[in-house]
């Protein structure tokens, strides 16, 4: 049966804004407190899933959360009426009132991880929410996720949801951004290729850590994601995060490799023991995996990670072999990747014969580029057509969308209008709004 690669990709919410929350993620800490423009980030996102449908491939939205969280202000000792727990926040723990205003979980990628039906034992496709743990703004993503998750894809015979990991440090878990498949193509079985920043029970205390930036994914979630998603251990494979790109701002492995079907492109400074992974790669897949490796002396970290060029998103257009990159535009302004980028499309060696360039970089100033913003989830037709329908995209949707982006979205936001409690209510009546285009039901707590 024929297996479609479903994006799914993570709408702005209206409290998108720059509060420098992520360090180690170094587009988060230098453009921290600057001016954002909401309704242009959900735009951008939008005109993104808009090109994606256009060219076949399937595509659905994923709901912005709650924000601000009320509930976490409570938590943090900010009680009382709405308009004063962020009044109160705002004058005794700005970055923690910018937390619960996080719009975050529009990086999808982090959303979960996700397991192909065909690669697991009971034949089912398997969710796995991401914990988040490492950051208090993105921590909070986690139930909310496994609830929208489990909404959409809501079919005991077809869907497996399993709880988020324990929110321990031992258990870090960012999602999918730390996963690739990679396999003959989307119907076949995959090799699931995991890379985790470090372990937390059985650190060789002799092995190089990054010294700078936190690691956030450990080995030990990954491996209990590859159990309970019933994968195959012959087909699974473990690598660890270079330190150095973890120093050079390299906070996912999304942000330094792609995979598509057959296809890895990767950086040669990803992992450690890169060769040795690579070479596990191809014993363990019956198929040849090609692996485009970009060498330091063509990019360097740094430019790796001021371009985003491997967060690009390599797709296979629908019915045909052929590769096309979405690449942020950032690349474009940058000589040297764009050459590296003309030199991979003029190789027939390789599938990949397309770019696209978006401007994504309300998002980018976050550390997100167009593979952040999309979760991938491999779907044969049966199980296409049992998950929840009107998120699929279509024009009409992406109109009512940008329509609505353009009702209730502000043009101009900073950290320092987080007191106003009239974004509270700005905030949930377009989320209250959303569910009925989307008919998701009352799915927030607010309603
Ligand atoms: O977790 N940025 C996100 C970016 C996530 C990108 N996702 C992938 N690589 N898949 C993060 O670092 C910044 C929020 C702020 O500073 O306001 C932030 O959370």
């Amino acid at each position: 049966m024929t297996v479609y690669e479903l994006n799914l990709d993570g709408l702005v919410g209206p409290t998108h804004h720059y509060a420098g929350l992520a360090p180690g993620n170094t587009a988060s800490t230098t453009n921290a407190y600057t001016m954002s423009n909401p309704a242009a980030a959900a735009h951008q996102g939008i005109a993104k899933m808009r090109l994606l449908h256009s060219l076949g491939v399937k595509q659905a939205v994923l709901p912005p959360h709650e924000r601000p969280n009320l509930d976490l202000l409570n938590q943090l000792g900010f009680t009382g009426d709405p308009a004063v727990q962020v009044k109160t926040a705002k004058k005794i723990a700005p970055a923690l009132l910018s937390a619960c205003y996080s719009a975050s979980s529009m990086w999808a990628a982090n959303s979960a991880t996700v397991s192909a039906s065909c690669d697991s034992h009971d034949g089912r496709v398997h969710f796995t929410a991401a914990n988040l743990i490492s950051h208090l703004h993105r921590h909070q993503e986690g139930e909310f996720s496994r609830k929208l998750l489990m909404y959409l894809f809501n079919n005991n015979n077809y869907f497996h949801h399993h709880p988020t990991l324990p929110k321990t440090f031992m258990t870090s878990d960012e999602g999918a951004a730390n996963h690739s498949r990679i396999c003959q193509n989307h119907q076949s079985p995959g090799i699931n290729l995991f890379v985790y920043g470090k372990r937390a029970l059985t650190q060789n205390p002799s092995a190089p850590i990054p010294l700078k930036f936190p690691a956030r994914h450990t080995l030990e979630s990954s491996e209990a994601i590859a159990r309970s998603h019933l994968l195959n251990p012959k087909h699974v494979i473990f690598a660890a995060q270079n330190p150095a790109a973890i120093d050079a701002g390299v906070f996912h492995n999304d942000v330094i490799a792609v995979a598509n079907e057959s296809v890895f492109l990767l950086h040669e400074d990803a992992w450690v023991n890169q060769n040795t992974i690579l070479a596990e790669l191809q014993q363990k897949a019956d198929f040849k995996v090609q692996i485009i490796t970009v060498l330091r002396k063509q990019i360097s970290l740094a430019e790796a990670v001021n371009s985003y060029l491997f967060n690009s998103q390599l797709i296979t257009l629908p019915g045909t072999q052929e590769m096309i990159l979405i690449a942020p535009t950032e690349c474009a302004m940058q000589n040297k990747i764009n050459q590296v980028i003309d030199e991979l499309i003029a190789d027939p060696s390789n599938p990949i014969t397309k770019v696209y360039y978006l401007d994504l970089k309300q998002s980018m100033r976050n550390g997100g580029g167009p593979a952040c913003l999309r979760l991938r989830v491999p779907l044969n037709a049966t199980e296409l057509a049992a998950m929840h329908q009107p998120v699929l995209v279509t024009e009409t949707l992406l109109d009512i969308l940008d329509n609505w982006v353009t009702k209730h979205y502000r043009t101009e936001l900073q950290s320092s209008d987080l007191d106003d409690p009239s974004l509270i209510d700005e905030s949930y009546r377009a989320l209250d709004e959303l569910t009925q285009i989307l008919q998701l039901g009352a799915i927030y707590p607010f309603q």
